[in-house]
């Protein structure tokens, strides 16, 4: 038997959490590397230096956490931009894979909380569920968390890396970008009900496991003194993202002005919606999970709200070149709205409808500012393939932004519309 955290799940099926399960449209890494025969830039960039080194260290980390069976393969999976997540596969026909994950404890200090946080919020959601079944015909299922051999809920390898196994999902995948306008109402729905299953827990119960996380003015003041610390270089993408940045950086206290006035609250919320994390079940089509519980802690609803539709909403994805190209989709973003609303207009005020337009706009602007902030400080937080990496994409990010605004007449018709 599998070990998990909370036994007795009669209603939810302790399942999968990768970031991205199977299938990713336009992904090709989505597939998975296979580590004995290549190591990712990411394995690489890490203290493990060596190929057979990186195996051996991969399977124990896995055996602390295996409940039977023996670990036949392992390979990196996903396209994660902090941790480093691996696909198990078990010689055993009852459960074949896990999910393990070496935790980046430079972006998240204190693993342990986020853990904790982790559980609180299974354990919520388990007796939410109990209480008020979803409706017939619905699947929704929640990760479990995998002890280790000593009962933990992670282990601390040799060198003292934080590894953690989460179960794995069946017969459900994510993808990059939406395929299509049911996908982008599933994608819309999966948030609302995320939110909904926690809009009763109280903040005070989940930590913050990453001060800072979504607020904007914090990620302006850090790109402030990385500008002041560091020569940038003077070409054309870098003179656009300065100047970008500097043309928004008052109209960017929007969201934190409304929360210190009193007219946005904290919630409990999920962090890191994006699309890729909306698990889709292969037969119905419809969303049944969002995995990556590592943001999950107080928040804005409309740092959710935001990321998933600057996600879900540029079709061309966060990872392409023709940067150019980017442009925010109004018909997805409708879509998504309305399977997001079908749940959230139980809890959503008159004055959270009023910060939703700006919700869209700050959630893409603030991730081409990290992403930016990130390339002139020397690729710190975010994994990056190449060194202009995250320069390219702040600067989708951008141009996302500023698609977004060209269409705000349209954008905020669709709100009024929806609300
Ligand atoms: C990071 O690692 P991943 O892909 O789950 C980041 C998110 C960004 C996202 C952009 C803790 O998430 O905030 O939106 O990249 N997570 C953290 O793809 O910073
Ligand atoms: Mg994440």
């Amino acid at each position: 038997m599998w070990a998990f955290i909370f036994a007795n799940t009669p209603i939810l099926q302790y399942s999968s959490t990768p970031k991205e399960v199977a299938t990713c449209t336009g992904n090709p890494s989505n597939g998975g590397t296979d580590l004995a025969l290549e190591t990712g830039f990411s394995m690489l960039n890490k203290d493990l230096n060596t190929k057979d080194k990186t195996l051996d260290n991969l399977v124990a980390a896995a055996d602390q956490f295996k409940p039977q069976g023996t670990v036949i393969d392992i390979h990196e999976y996903g396209n994660g931009n902090i941790n480093d997540t691996f696909l198990v596969t078990l010689d055993s026909k009852a459960e074949k894979h896990f999910i393990l994950q070496r935790i980046n404890t430079q972006v998240f200090r204190q693993p342990k909380l986020v853990m904790l946080n982790m559980r609180t919020f299974t354990e919520h959601v388990r007796k939410r569920l109990q209480r008020a079944p979803l409706s017939p015909g619905r699947r929704w299922e929640v990760v479990g968390v995998l002890l280790a051999l000593d009962g933990q809920d992670h282990w601390l390898d040799p060198v003292g890396s934080f590894w953690r196994a989460i179960s794995f999902i069946d017969d459900a995948q994510s993808f990059d970008t939406i395929k299509d306008i049911e996908h982008a109402r599933e994608v819309g729905y999966a948030l609302g009900m995320f939110q909904n299953l926690l809009s009763d827990l109280d903040t005070e119960r989940l930590a913050d496991t990453l001060e800072g996380f979504h607020i904007t003015p914090r990620y302006l003041l850090h790109y402030d003194e990385v500008l002041a610390k560091n020569r940038t270089s003077k070409s054309p993408e870098v003179a656009y993202g300065l100047q970008f940045v500097s043309e928004r950086r008052d109209w960017a206290q929007v969201l934190e002005n409304a929360r210190a006035q009193g007219r946005l609250r904290l919630r409990p919320i999920h962090g890191d919606p994006k699309v890729n994390n909306v698990m889709i079940d292969t037969g119905t089509g419809q969303a049944i999970s969002i995995v990556d519980l590592d943001t999950v802690k107080p928040g804005l609803v409309h740092y959710d709200i935001g990321d998933c539709l600057r996600s879900g909403c540029n079709l061309l994805g966060e990872d392409i070149e023709q940067w150019e190209m980017v442009r925010f989709d109004p018909e997805l973003c409708q879509a998504i709205l309305q399977g997001y609303l079908s749940l959230a207009k139980d809890f959503l005020t008159d004055s959270d409808y009023d910060y939703l337009y700006d919700a869209i706009r700050l959630l893409a602007f603030e991730l081409g500012l990290r992403y930016f902030t990130d390339y002139l400080e020397g690729n710190v937080y975010f994994k990056a393939n190449h060194q202009e990496h995250n320069l390219a994409r702040a600067l989708i990010q951008f141009k996302l932004t500023e698609s977004i605004e060209s269409q705000e007449t349209t954008i905020r018709v669709i709100i009024q519309d929806i609300r």
